[in-house]
């Protein structure tokens, strides 16, 4: 017998995300490593509108379900009032990335000492599949029924990428969910953003590969390959921004 793994103490009840959905095994690895470092009793999560919500619904932890788009600023505050909490703001890359844009790359701007984990499934997937940042070129989605046409609405954007290279912040990563091994990958970048966080080492930020088999039309081992055939090629999974702390 293999040693199996124990649910964190945080996970209340089982969340309501479609089948295949990658959402509730981030917010499982979330959960398992503030339980590791000792958070889970000391965390509070701004959450984002959209699949993300979720995660409201199935922790026994403090939240603050935010206006839409806006859950990096209301982190920002939180952080500002109460230091000594941890803070893991959870949305979903039309939230962080369309329509929160402003708040999340200022909160990025200003090195904020919070965590950000944005789960990248390339649509806007609670309210039925529309395009997003991060859409792929020529993909298609509700609003881009012929298939993305990146000259007219822009290439999807790489978020983790651009903070990395432009601003002073801690930590940016960009995980995925297609397989055991980059789901444990995922966790460790987590738990880097989450320490640098502890560390006070300023803004971090983990995208993760997300699979939406309900809105990409595909089963959920389809949806897999996706991301591993696809996606990865232009989202590149890896680590993109370190700070090396002098002890
Ligand atoms: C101000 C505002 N605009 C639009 C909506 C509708 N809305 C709800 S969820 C959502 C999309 C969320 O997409 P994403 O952040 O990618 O998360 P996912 O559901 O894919 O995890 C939208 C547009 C809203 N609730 N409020």
């Amino acid at each position: 017998m293999g040693k199996t793994r124990k649910t964190p103490s945080i996970i209340d009840k089982p969340m309501n995300f479609c089948p295949g959905c990658g959402h509730g095994i981030i917010i499982r690895l979330i959960c398992e490593v503030l339980e590791e470092l000792g958070q889970d009793n000391n965390v509070i999560f701004p959450i984002g509108v959209g699949c993300s919500s979720n995660l409201g619904g199935g922790l026994v932890a403090d939240r603050f379900h935010c206006s839409h788009g806006r859950a990096a600023a209301v982190a920002s505050g939180m952080k500002a009032v109460s230091p000594e909490n941890i803070i893991v703001s959870y949305q979903g890359d039309g939230d962080a990335y369309s329509i929160g844009i402003a708040e999340t790359i200022n909160a990025a701007y200003r090195n904020e000492n919070i965590t950000v984990v944005t789960v990248n499934n390339t649509n806007f997937g609670m309210t039925g599949g529309q395009m997003s940042w991060t859409t792929m070129p020529k993909q298609k989605t509700t609003t881009s029924q012929l298939g993305r046409d990146c000259d007219k609405t822009g290439y999807p954007m790489k978020f983790p990428e651009l903070v990395a290279s432009q601003f002073n912040i801690a930590y940016a990563a960009r995980g995925s969910v297609h397989s055991p091994a980059s789901i444990n990958k995922t966790k460790s970048y987590i738990k880097k953003a989450i320490e640098s966080q502890m560390n006070n080492e300023g803004y971090s930020v983990v995208e993760v590969m997300s699979p939406c088999p309900v809105n990409w039309n595909m089963t959920p081992v389809e949806a897999m390959d996706r991301i591993k055939n696809e996606l990865i090629d232009y989202f590149e999974l890896g680590e993109f921004k370190q700070r090396e702390v002098i002890k």
